[in-house]
């Protein structure tokens, strides 16, 4: 595509582009992502990113600096364009740990934390016929101005300024995750690295990310919120259109027509045995009747995802051994979420969960005694997972951590039982889990996916009493029916 364009537009002069950007778009000044000016109706004047002011992105940087050892360096770059084909970049997505520090949504740069000059940021340049293409980016004048850099330079400087900078410190923090050879591949970053100096920073950004600000619980109680009503918008078509593809893209549109960017990760639409493998992500089978369809989704809302879980049968009507098994499920997700309190740990909470469940596998008699190792077959998860701007956010942090107010964490117990099973062959196939996310609080806990109905009574009410007719246009065609 873009060789064709070199041979039809050799002579593209950067007059010439100027003349036309100015042409194409208004007097706002375009950094190659939303600001307050560009995006009045998303944002407001102060902030970098929606909900998140600059002086929220500079207390972060400061609190980075002060959990860094004296005379480090932290270096975190942007993540990389994936490639779909030759010229064909995947959906981009920036990397947490450069997004939490900078704001910057661009892909390219290289922020630069010490405590001598606090944020340096290297900026990606583009040539006038790029800016054609791709349009504007951020540069060095919006590194200082917009996202508030201590100090900025065009990337092709690093070769210049970094290597001096490494030398003169004794430790070295780095994103590992997107190491770039721009900076790997310097000889004073591989000296340090040979020296036993280079180490994760992932050890104290996660420590950050991991309680979330007012700003930040503010953006995830939006984006469960957007997942919520997503997925009730989805149960309620599934009776009309129980196909796997058709659910998954219902529930994208849902959440992307509610202003999330993105889905946080391939929705998991598995009907029947499908369900009972827990990353399942075909979602091209038909539900059977009678079958039920579980559903794993969550969505991206500027840079904080959701993440939750939903089991049930389409055709509106729980059979006995779904309902003795989903209510097992079901009482195990509400005594765990009570058990959320500042000073719990996700670990004490799976250890009461895998208690729960033995006890109740044995009882459906699913497990022929209550240390069988079978158990790990049928629930091979753990009870939950620290969630923000990653869906298993801030892995650094271990599951035996005490948990404290501003953490917000996943609790989807489940059950998972193959076709072929030794068990009573009623259970054989079903596939259930049922995922909140809880935010803890000063006195306890708040559950931020409490709007979807989980109770059987309420899922079958909505099933039957509501549904969409015969078209697929929307909400304005919902009405109580006998369909
Ligand atoms: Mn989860």
């Amino acid at each position: 595509m873009r060789t064709l364009v070199q041979k039809l537009l050799p002579r593209t002069t950067f007059k010439q582009v100027v003349a036309f950007r100015g042409y194409c778009t208004d007097k706002i000044l375009d950094i190659g992502q939303p600001t307050a000016a560009s995006h009045p109706e998303l944002m407001k004047e102060g902030e970098i990113t929606p909900g998140i002011t600059a002086d929220e992105y500079i207390t972060r940087r400061k609190r980075l600096l002060e959990l860094l050892p004296e005379n480090s360096l932290a270096v975190i770059a942007a993540a990389p364009v994936k490639m779909m084909t030759d010229v064909v970049p995947y959906t981009f997505r920036q990397d947490a740990d450069y997004l939490y520090v900078t704001g910057c949504l661009q892909p390219g740069g290289l922020a630069v934390l010490s405590h001598d000059f606090g944020l340096c940021m290297f900026m990606p340049e583009t040539k006038p016929y790029d800016v054609l293409w791709n349009g504007k980016i951020a540069g060095v004048d919006e590194a200082l101005e917009f996202f508030k850099a201590d100090e900025a330079y065009p990337l092709r400087k690093l070769r210049e300024i970094l290597p001096d900078i490494i030398r003169r410190s004794s430790k070295l923090f780095h994103n590992s995750s997107t190491a770039s050879p721009a900076y790997v591949d310097l000889e004073a970053f591989r000296k340090a690295a040979e020296n036993g100096q280079v180490k994760d920073i992932s050890l104290f950004t996660h420590e950050l990310r991991l309680i979330k600000s007012t700003a930040e619980m503010k953006l995830m109680k939006e984006s469960a919120s957007i997942a919520c009503q997503a997925l009730l918008q989805t149960m309620m078509h599934s009776k009309t259109y129980p196909h796997e593809s058709l659910l998954s893209a219902k529930v994208e549109y849902e959440c992307r027509m509610r202003g999330a960017q993105r889905m946080a990760y391939n929705p998991v639409v598995g009907g029947g045995c499908n369900g009972s493998v827990i990353h399942y992500s075909r979602n091209d089978r038909k539900v059977k009747e009678g079958d039920l369809v579980l559903m794993d989704i969550g969505c991206e809302l500027h840079g904080y995802v959701s993440d939750l879980t939903r089991t049930w049968p389409p055709c509106g009507k729980f059979s006995a051994a779904q309902e003795e098994l989903y209510e097992l499920i079901l009482l195990t997700n509400k005594e765990c979420i009570k058990l959320c309190k500042p000073g719990a740990s996700i670990q004490h909470i799976h250890e009461c969960a895998t208690k729960m469940l033995r006890e109740g596998f044995k009882e459906l008699g699913i497990l022929k005694n209550l240390k069988s190792d079978v158990f790990h077959h049928l629930n091979p998860t753990s009870i939950g997972h620290y969630l923000g701007m990653d869906v298993h956010d801030c892995p650094r942090v271990g599951y035996d951590r005490p948990l404290k107010p501003g953490v917000v964490i996943t609790i989807e117990p489940g059950v998972y039982i193959p076709s072929i099973f030794q068990g009573p062959q009623r259970f054989a196939g079903i596939g259930i889990r049922i995922e909140d996310e809880v935010l803890i609080t000063e006195s306890g806990y708040e559950v931020l996916t409490g709007s979807i109905p989980k109770e059987i009574n309420q899922i079958e009410s909505l099933l039957n009493n509501f549904c969409f007719g015969s078209t697929m246009h929307g909400p304005k065609f919902m009405k109580a029916s006998t369909c």
